[in-house]
């Protein structure tokens, strides 16, 4: 049998960033990919990163050909379309196969091994260790490859942790509810967009139910633009491509437009998985549910876990212990770093989608919810209490008192969930009476809101 000291299962973003910190250590690494090699990293997306990412993974800005477009902020737009916020900050639209296989190519340099069309089917279980994976290679047939630790970074497939039984705490199957389907296609269009430089996100109930429609222009080019809508799972909604064909693309600019790109998938959007580790394995990007649930981004938080779950191989290779003590860290650094803000957005994201256009509308007219508010939401997870606390007394004797009412509850519950990942357990042993913490609270909170 081949052995290495670790395989990754899966090399879009985040099994490829996850070789590529691994291969500075000089640890025998494997990364497989049903893919070939010149299809790496090629998935539907809207293609938007913040650059703050790439400045705290300590990774050099993206070179210039990789980027389509440059980013100076977001408008999110009320579904009426009658009011905006801007949330200013600085991003990319990249190129998602061009960055993949750069990561991926930098790794093979130092040493990293790849196999292209490859499956990853079942991981080798030994007295409660995962100690390798069986994979198909194409044209080649089965083969078993033993690991000192396996990674499941394959997206939403799952493919390594759901054939795991239900016993193991990465296993964590996730309810179709908290997903989002999302269709996007990639458009030049006659005439050339305004300020190409914003990111447009439409709220809406009646157009994209549970999510947004958006619109990601390319500046480099001007008048290309990726255009999509995503809906939540596990509600009977219409299909987003239906939706976004008949809402979208049926208006006067898209008129003439070609199709450059078009597909979906879908993307979680939810708290992360309750760890990030057990003994010989690990799970990164979206298999690890390591998405923002309010807006959907999950590259630059699939690089931030991969790059704290490299941090812990290290450790465990170094150390020669694989357990999940041994690897626990991964969990700290990624909860501090993006998970409690994230299960706090969680909450948010659970209030947003109860709420009614007319809510959203008022709401967002009367700016209950600022913009900075906004960006501290969006920045750091939090929804300061006084600031709703201000608007309940600007508002009281308005119409709507039960919307800030609700705005409070939110705020508490974000700060108390939040206040809850900050304090995750420090070893394995107090992960089962933690979790059912943090279950609890959402629990009550969905009652809350049902
Ligand atoms: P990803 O799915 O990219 O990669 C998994 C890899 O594993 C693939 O290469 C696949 O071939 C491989 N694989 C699967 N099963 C395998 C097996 N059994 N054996 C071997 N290989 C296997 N995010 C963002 O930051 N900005 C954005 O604008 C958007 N927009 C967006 C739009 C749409 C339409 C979607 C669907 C999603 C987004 N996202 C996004 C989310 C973002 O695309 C997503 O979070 C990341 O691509 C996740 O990267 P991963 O590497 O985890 O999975
Ligand atoms: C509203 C529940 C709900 C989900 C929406 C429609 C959808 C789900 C997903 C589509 C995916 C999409 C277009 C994502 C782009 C989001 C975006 C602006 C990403 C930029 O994110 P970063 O990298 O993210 O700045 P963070 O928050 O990590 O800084
Ligand atoms: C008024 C009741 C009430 C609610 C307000 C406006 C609103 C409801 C919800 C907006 C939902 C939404 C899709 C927000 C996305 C915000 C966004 C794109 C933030 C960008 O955040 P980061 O952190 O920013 O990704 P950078 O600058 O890193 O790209």
């Amino acid at each position: 049998m081949v052995s290495y000291d670790v395989v990754v299962i899966g090399s879009g973003i985040a099994g490829a960033s996850l070789a590529y910190f691994l291969s500075r250590s000089g640890f025998k690494t494997l990364v497989v990919d049903v893919k070939p090699f010149e299809r790496i990293g090629d998935k539907p997306c809207g293609d938007a990163i913040g650059k703050h990412h790439f400045d705290e993974l300590g990774l050099e800005a993206p070179p210039d050909d990789v980027i389509e477009g440059y980013v100076e902020g977001i408008d999110v737009y009320s579904p009426l379309e009658k009011v905006k916020y801007r949330v200013v900050g600085e991003g990319y639209e990249i190129h998602r196969v061009k960055y993949t296989k750069y990561l991926l190519s930098e790794a093979i340099n130092r040493g990293v091994d790849f196999w292209g069309e490859t499956q990853g089917v079942e991981p080798l279980v030994k007295e409660g260790f995962v100690v390798g994976v069986s994979v198909w290679v194409r044209g080649k047939g089965k083969h078993e490859v033993s690991s000192k630790i396996l990674v499941d970074a394959s997206g939403m497939a799952r493919a390594i942790v759901r054939r795991l039984d239900d016993k193991w705490p990465v296993r964590e199957d996730i309810d179709q509810k908290d997903l989002n389907i999302a269709y996007r296609e990639v458009r030049r269009l006659k005439k050339e967009i305004e300020e190409p430089e914003i990111l447009r996100i439409y709220v809406s109930k009646k157009i994209a139910p549970g999510g947004y429609w958006w619109f990601f222009p390319y500046s480099k080019e001007r008048n290309v633009v990726n255009v999509g809508l995503g809906t939540q799972g596990g509600m009977n909604y219409p299909n987003p491509k239906d939706l976004l064909h008949q809402h979208i693309i049926s208006r006067e600019e898209f008129a003439g437009s070609e199709v450059i790109e078009a597909g979906g998938a879908a993307v979680p959007t939810r708290r992360p998985i309750k760890t990030l580790v057990w003994n010989g394995i690990a799970v990164t990007g979206d298999a690890a549910y390591a998405v923002n649930p309010v807006h959907g981004g999950g590259k630059g938080s699939a690089m931030l876990a991969s790059w704290c779950i490299s941090k812990s191989i290290i450790h465990a290779l170094e150390t020669g212990d694989s357990s999940a003590r041994s690897l626990w860290e991964a969990n700290i650094c990624f909860n501090r770093r993006y998970g409690a803000k994230q299960a706090a957005l969680d909450i948010f994201r659970l209030f947003l989608q109860k709420l009614s256009d007319d809510d959203l509308e008022y709401g967002m007219s009367r700016k209950i919810i600022k913009e900075e508010d906004l960006n501290e939401v969006s920045l750091r997870g939090d929804l300061e209490l006084s600031v709703v606390e201000k608007a309940m007394r600007l508002l009281a004797g308005l119409s709507r008192p039960s919307l800030l009412f609700k705005l409070r509850r939110v705020a508490h519950y974000m700060s108390d969930v939040k206040r809850l990942y900050l304090n995750y357990p420090e070893e394995p042993e107090g992960l089962l009476k933690w979790y059912e913490e943090v279950e609890k609270l959402y629990s009550r909170f969905k009652e809350e809101i049902s």
